[in-house]
């Protein structure tokens, strides 16, 4: 017998889905303390907590909202595509963990309605509600709002409210995304007054012809409605009449400008805030005001890592200013609708939002797709009514510029109705849908995970036609003529991604793209402590969760916290709407906002000489609109001794709503002059003495021609390295993974063979030969030491032997350890952070100080960090010793307090444990980062193909 969270009823008593909105009527928020009781089956408790009468035992408080996993009932569970429950649609297993809700309250004192509505915002996954002992409906659709009429069980005084919320529901096949399962009422719970006359919805259509400059307004309303915004002299304007020739200021997500009014009926008064724009496609292209978009966009998860999808609107400000102050103009609400608040500030902080529905049946991959959800008219009223519930909640924010249907589903003709309904209920926004590849339903071509060389083609509308059009000319030819998005790109999973700086050149020159939305904003770890208290972040089957989709929900461009990961210092230079190029004796500033000029923006200069700050300046950059650009002279700079780098900044003249004055928005740096060449001393000979050879300041073990000793500093090194602790992009996915190639060829086990130690009258030169166990493959190194004054001079020359064919090394250059008081780093090269062949762009020529410490990024998964780019020279230090490493003319620098094979074991950053040696390694290369955890590998340039080599370091043991 089908019960209702097994039906394909969206649910029963629900009211016409509408706008969210506040007003002058009452509201009775009901978050608090509810009582709380956890059963293992659907029906496994009796309906015993009804009734005004005390409830029997077994239940304990719980806050509301919230999710009852992560306060200690159940656990939370990770999987990515698989359903965690046998694909039996619409059925659940009988274990469905339900949870029994049950709060008291008193009906304020003057209460003024009978036609109440008790209002959730979003409860996962489905539920059956009481008020008073009556059953007022049961709901799905956990990420959207379900309102029932709560008059005729309310009454004055004390009222006892019941929920029963099912973990699994014929809902949950609908709701498959990448994201933990985390039942529970999550969003807000209130009981709405509804006073006689009141509004029941409203539909703001708020327009901006940018030929005109003027604006429209009209606000469509079921009943009679006067509107009235003072500021723009609109007094008492009946509802469905239209406003014209507004003298308006447009909003956009640059000039996020808001107009206060009010929409009053005989029994209710509700604040409007507008934002008049106007979206179109237009020739193909995706415009706001008549301007084509470029989105610099995010996708977003709901993630908090104490209180997983019950986000408080804190959070949900902190990730907006933390998006704006990185440049993002726009998020994917990946891929569900957010908490209603969200979407407030996005409307006033500015934000261009794809609004995307609670639908993913992501799952039925691995059925073939044997039974999709999308495609079966069964569920077609489930499906319609998700995207009504969504349309109809956020229709009046002028953020929301695009609705999405949904995620991952595959194609079907539940699409269809889905797509003529919303097109019908609102002509003004342009729908997108990604995966039926014909677009049929889709005003976006739209793709995930594209190589940059097809979003090339793609730009120039040169890509192969797919299958699904194939039969269709015209079918095709609409395809064609649609803009472009990549609704998903760049993996940020682990150390990366790499190549944002590629897709940005081409969203940059080809119209037809209009940019993409970085998979993901944030990764959805949860804060645990070791058994020693601890702090780290937990993943997949870290709750004993099985299956489970392990580390593939730690892909953000924030760790857990929020703490900006350096996938998102790159994503913001990447970003950045401004751009400064040196053109000969002149700077060329572009604009690169669609709507706003660079009045806001100060822009400033500082010349560094050999990284120390030697003149500085202001910039005088005339007013430049959008889009467009203005040359100026390149400030008179004084001479500088060494190397010399003229760095440009742009910084908020004034505070800002998301960030104060001085807030940097954009730079550049540009070399201004070279560091004077080293010259090369006469080289001093290399003496036997019994077990070690001397030169200069050092001593080496004459069997293995190993450095041992500079001057007073005991070290261990420098040898030939090859080796990383694989990013999650090096292990890839599935067969995409050079990680397993690594591992496959021995480049994690090399051994080193010397072949000869020969001390000259001039220098001490190494032979070896470099290999793992069971290969032919080899590196054949020769190791020349040079001695002049205090110096040792190491050339490093490599010749690869035998098939690498187009095997890439994870890295090229040589491991030293240093004395564990070797703490403090000093370096002159790119910084402060990290940087990779193919995400390098935050990183500026500069001096830079830190730790050992301060020098590791914790990404949640450890692997592969930490790198500092084109270094000139380097001092790691303590009290006793210190280094002093040049580049000849750069290296990169890496320095740990633990092996790369530690690095590479551990599950979590809590396992690293100090060792007593400091590891460093100076490499001449390293292979790209790119995003092969989920899409390509690095761009052929920045993989790291065995070749003969050399290159040189200077090392000299500092007083
Ligand atoms: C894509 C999903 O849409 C997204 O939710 C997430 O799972 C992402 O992958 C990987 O982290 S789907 C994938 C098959 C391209």
């Amino acid at each position: 017998m089908p019960s209702y969270f097994e039906d394909l009823t969206p649910g029963t008593g629900l009211r016409r889905p509408r706008a969210a909105f506040t007003s002058d009527a009452g509201r009775l928020s009901l978050t608090g303390t509810w009582l709380f009781r956890l059963s293992a089956t659907a029906e496994g408790a009796p309906l015993d907590f009804l009734g005004p009468e005390p409830p029997p035992g077994g239940f304990t408080e719980l806050p509301v909202p919230s999710h009852w996993v992560l306060h200690g009932h159940g656990v939370p569970r990770y999987t990515n595509t698989a359903y965690p429950f046998p694909i039996d649609p619409p059925h659940v297993p009988d274990d469905n963990p339900t949870g029994d809700h049950r709060l008291a309250f008193d009906l304020p004192a003057g209460w003024r309605t009978a036609d109440s509505v008790l209002r959730f915002e979003g409860v996962d996954s489905c539920f059956r509600v009481w008020l008073n002992g009556q059953c007022l409906g049961t709901a799905k659709g956990s990420r959207l709002p379900a309102e029932f009429d709560a008059g005729p069980a309310l009454r004055p005084g004390p009222n006892v409210l019941a929920v029963r919320v099912h973990r699994w529901s014929s809902g949950s096949y609908l709701e498959d995304q990448d994201m933990w399962w985390l039942p529970g009422i999550f969003r807000e719970v209130a009981l709405l007054e509804r006073p006689v006359g009141g509004v029941d919805d409203f539909f703001v259509h708020a327009g901006y012809d940018h030929v005109t400059g003027r604006g429209t307004l009209t606000v469509d309303t079921g009943a009679p409605a006067l509107i009235s915004v003072p500021e723009l002299g609109i007094e008492d304007l009946p509802a469905g009449r239209e406003a014209t020739g507004l003298a308006v200021e447009p909003w956009t997500a640059e000039t996020p400008r808001l107009y206060d009014g009010h929409l009053t009926t005989h029994g209710e008064r509700v604040p409007l805030r507008l934002g008049f724009r106007t979206v179109a496609i237009t020739g193909g292209l995706l415009t706001v005001n008549g301007t084509p978009l470029l989105l610099r966009g995010v996708n977003r998860h709901e993630h908090d890592p104490d209180h997983g999808r019950a986000l408080s609107v804190a959070t949900m400000r902190a990730d907006l200013l933390l998006m704006k102050r990185h440049n993002v103009n726009a998020v994917r609400t990946a891929h569900y609708p957010p908490h209603p608040a969200f979407l407030d500030l996005c409307d006033e902080l500015g934000m261009w939002v794809v609004d995307e529905c609670d639908i993913e049946t992501h799952g039925f991959i691995h059925a073939d797709w044997r039974g999709n959800p999308a495609d079966d008219p069964r569920w077609e009223p489930m499906l319609l009514d998700r995207m009504r519930r969504m349309v109809e909640r956020d229709k009046n924010h002028p953020s929301v510029v695009v609705w999405s249907l949904g995620n991952e589903s595959h194609h079907g003709r539940n699409f269809g109705v889905l797509a003529d309904w919303t097109r019908s209920r609102d002509p003004g926004r342009p729908l997108h849908y990604e995966r039926d590849r014909s677009y049929r339903h889709s005003d976006f071509y739209s793709l995930m995970y594209t190589p940059v060389d097809e979003v090339e083609r793609i730009g120039r509308r040169e890509e192969a036609v797919p299958p699904e059009t194939a039969d269709d000319p015209e079918l095709e030819a609409r395809r064609r003529a649609l803009p472009f998005l990549l609704c998903e790109y760049a993996h940020a999973m682990g150390n990366g991604p790499g190549s944002l700086a590629a897709y940005q050149r081409v969203f940059e020159r080809y119209p037809r793209c209009q940019g993409g939305f970085v998979w993901e904003w944030i990764d959805h770890g949860f804060r645990r402590r070791t058994a020693d208290g601890r702090e780290y972040f937990g993943y997949g089957g870290d709750f004993g969760d099985h299956p489970h989709g392990g580390t593939f929900c730690i892909d953000g461009l924030v760790f857990p916290d929020r703490t900006p990961s350096p996938g998102l210092a790159e994503l913001k230079k990447v970003f950045q709407p401004v751009t400064v190029e040196l053109a000969g004796a002149r700077l060329r500033v572009a604009n690169r906002h669609a709507f706003r000029d660079l009045s806001h923006l100060r822009f400033t200069w500082t010349l560094e000489d050999d990284g120390r700050r030697v003149a500085a300046g202001e910039l005088p950059v005339p007013r430049v609109p959008a889009g467009q650009a203005a040359e100026l002279p390149v400030p008179r700079l004084p001479a500088a001794a060494g190397e010399g780098w003229l760095t440009v900044r742009a910084e908020l003249a004034g505070d800002e709503p998301w960030a104060a004055a001085g807030h940097e928005v954009a730079w550049a740096q540009f070399a201004v002059s070279a560091p004077a060449a080293r010259p090369v001393g006469p080289g001093r000979a290399a003496r036997r003495r019994g077990d070690v050879i001397a030169l200069g300041a050092g001593l080496f073990d004459a069997r293995t021609g190993v450095l041992g000793r500079l001057g007073p500093l005991a070290l261990d090194g420098p040898r030939l390295d090859i080796w990383r602790a694989p990013t999650d992009n090096d292990r890839g996915m599935g067969a995409n993974s050079v990680a397993r190639e690594w591992h496959r060829a021995g480049l994690d086990r090399m051994e080193h063979r010397t072949v000869s130690v020969a001390p000259r009258e001039d220098r001490l030169v190494v032979e070896a030969r470099v290999a793992a166990a069971g290969t032919e493959r080899a590196l054949r190194v020769r190791y020349t030491w040079t001695a002049a004054g205090p110096d040792l001079r190491l050339e490093v020359h490599v010749v690869p032997e035998g098939p690498w064919d187009d095997l890439p090394l994870p890295r090229l250059g040589v491991r030293l350890t240093l004395p564990a008081d070797c703490d403090a780093v000093r370096w002159f090269g790119r910084g402060p952070g990290e940087a990779y062949p193919d995400s390098r762009e935050a990183a500026r020529v500069g001096l830079f100080a830190t730790t050992v410490a301060g020098l590791q990024t914790p990404y949640v998964v450890p692997q592969e960090n930490g790198h500092r780019a084109e270094v000139r020279w380097a001092e790691l230090g303590g009290p006793r010793h210190r280094l002093r490493i040049e580049g000849a003319p750069h290296f990169g620098l890496t320095a740990r307090r633990w092996t790369t094979g530690d690095l590479a074991a551990a599950r979590h950053p809590t396992d690293l444990v100090e060792r007593d040696r400091v590891y460093v390694n100076l490499d001449l290369a390293h292979h790209g980062l790119g995003s092969a955890s989920c899409g390509p590998g690095p761009l052929p340039e920045h993989r790291l193909i065995p070749t003969e080599t050399a290159f040189a370091l200077l090392f000299r043991a500092l007083p």
